[in-house]
């Protein structure tokens, strides 16, 4: 049976942190889907539609990216609905410290409820456990530099944006 994973997040932009989970977790299941959902608790930089281009891009400008992974976006209600569709059984969300598990752990329950998702975490690679979305928009938004925390084609995204 094809074992099938969904990597859900804001991706606002995404980073490097999160390209080592979505990395991680296609060595381990036969299908990812990185899958972009609005987070109603944060104020988004990005439509939904560019978020999904730039993880698109930066997949394909990666010569060493795995070949199974799709990425799509819903906004069509539950996160575990999109997983009935795509017969998804698996959500996959990186841990960076005990703020994350606290702020996971009832979603992990509730989607466990509602459809019988399993979600497994994965600690980040030490390097990037300190990387956010929130924070490299904040350091783009003063004009810092942000190529060490995001692939190169969302540096050049955030680069381009920046006022001259
Ligand atoms: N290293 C490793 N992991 C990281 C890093 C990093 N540097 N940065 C972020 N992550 C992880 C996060 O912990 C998270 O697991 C994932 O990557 C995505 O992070 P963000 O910040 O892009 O996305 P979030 O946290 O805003 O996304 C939240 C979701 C939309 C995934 C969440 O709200 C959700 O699961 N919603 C489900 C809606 C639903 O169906 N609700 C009802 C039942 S629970």
């Amino acid at each position: 049976m094809t074992k099938i994973a969904v990597v859900p997040g804001s991706f606002d932009p995404v980073t490097r942190g999160h390209l080592d989970v979505i990395r991680r977790a296609a060595a381990l299941f036969d299908q990812v889907h990185v899958l972009v959902v609005h987070n109603p608790g944060k104020d988004a930089m990005l439509p939904i539609t560019e978020r999904v281009n730039l993880i698109q891009k930066s997949l394909d400008e990666d010569p060493d990216a795995p070949s199974n992974i799709i990425v799509a976006s819903w906004s069509m209600g539950l996160l575990v609905d999109y997983c009935t569709e795509v017969g998804a059984t698996v959500l996959v969300k990186g841990i960076r410290s005990q703020i994350d598990v606290a702020y996971e752990t009832p979603m992990v329950l509730m989607n466990r409820s509602l459809a019988g998702v399993e979600t497994i975490f994965m600690l980040p690679d030490p390097g990037h456990a300190h990387v956010s979305s929130t924070l490299v928009r904040q350091v783009a938004s003063l004009g810092g530099d942000v190529s060490p925390y995001v692939p190169p084609a969302v540096a050049r995204f955030l680069n381009a944006a920046r006022p001259a």
